[in-house]
């Protein structure tokens, strides 16, 4: 039922992306919630003639922000998933390995860093109604949450990342073991996992173990988080009162690639969140290659 709910909101999506009035039909199906809060109605969409262009990899939280972004100013641009290896495309760009990137040929501007580059579209008038996503709150306690699960989704995320073999950045070993040369798992720290005398043997195997241990025990934990974050997020539609803003981007990118993982009991609120923010945002979730 989850599923057919899911496969209908990203349908209604899409379909909507071929309208210009408002509300889209997104909109009307979120709307028939008993929150108080509504759903965000998408602006109509923007389409270029000169299209952006999005480099990222897909399960990387700073590239979904912008995603998020341009899904819900409902921008139409060209995305291009880069492979977890390649060096030069990201430094002919920028000077060095790094996602997201955005290119906007009309104006022969190529930037880096994620909320930069939302804050271009949303002040930018060629990219439909300015200012639409509100500015970040002041509030601590979602940031507090992030901290608090940072190790356990480290554990629990990178495997799967790279064992689905379905990420486009990881299509190739080549970028699967890139990501594994760079990045640890916990307890280890960055710096001993990048520059101690670990080899890529010992990393791949403590990757091999991540991956084969029972999961049990982590996902208690994750579902005890869940239900504590699902307790201080506002709405299904946003987390924040007011609408709409710059912690939505921020949370739902995060918390996208926790549906890597098979298993988690998603609160009924915040599994709702997930569904919205997906459709809204066009930026699917994972649950289809969930392990
Ligand atoms: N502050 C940057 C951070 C971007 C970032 O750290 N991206 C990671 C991917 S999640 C990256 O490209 N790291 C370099 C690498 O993977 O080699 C932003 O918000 O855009």
């Amino acid at each position: 039922m989850m599923r057919f709910t899911v496969l209908v909101l990203l349908l209604a999506a899409s379909a909507s992306a071929f309208t210009t009035t408002a509300p889209s039909s997104t909109a009307t199906a979120l709307q028939m919630t008993t929150s108080l809060a509504t759903a965000f109605n998408k602006p109509p969409r923007v389409v270029r003639e000169d299209l952006p262009v999005l480099y990222v990899y897909d399960h990387c939280p700073f590239c979904v922000r912008v995603r998020v972004a341009l899904g819900i100013k409902n921008i139409k641009h060209n995305l291009y998933f880069l492979a977890n290896d390649d060096i030069p495309t990201p430094t002919a760009l920028v000077g060095k390995k790094i996602a997201p990137i955005f290119a906007l040929p009309e104006d022969s501007l190529v930037m880096a860093e994620s909320m930069d580059i939302v804050k271009l579209v949303e002040n930018d008038a060629r990219f439909g109604p300015t200012n639409v996503i509100r500015p970040a709150t002041e509030r601590t306690d979602i940031k507090d949450w992030q901290k608090s699960v940072r190790d356990l989704l480290r554990n629990l995320q990178r495997p799967r990342y790279v064992a689905t073999g379905l990420l486009p950045e990881f299509q190739q070993l080549d970028g699967r073991h890139a990501f594994i040369k760079n990045h640890q798992l916990p307890p280890f720290e960055k710096k001993e996992w990048k520059e101690g005398d670990m080899t890529m043997d010992q990393k791949l195997t403590l990757y091999a173990e991540a991956m084969a241990a029972d999961p049990a025990p982590l996902l208690e934990e994750l579902n005890r988080k869940l239900v504590e974050l699902d307790d201080i997020i506002y709405s299904e539609h946003y987390c924040s009162p007011g609408g709409i803003c710059l912690d939505d981007v921020d949370l739902f990118a995060r918390l996208r690639s926790i549906t890597i993982i098979k298993g988690v009991e998603w609160p009924t609120k915040l599994r709702t969140y997930m569904d919205n923010m997906s459709a809204l945002s066009d930026v699917p979730l994972y649950d289809e290659m969930a392990l």
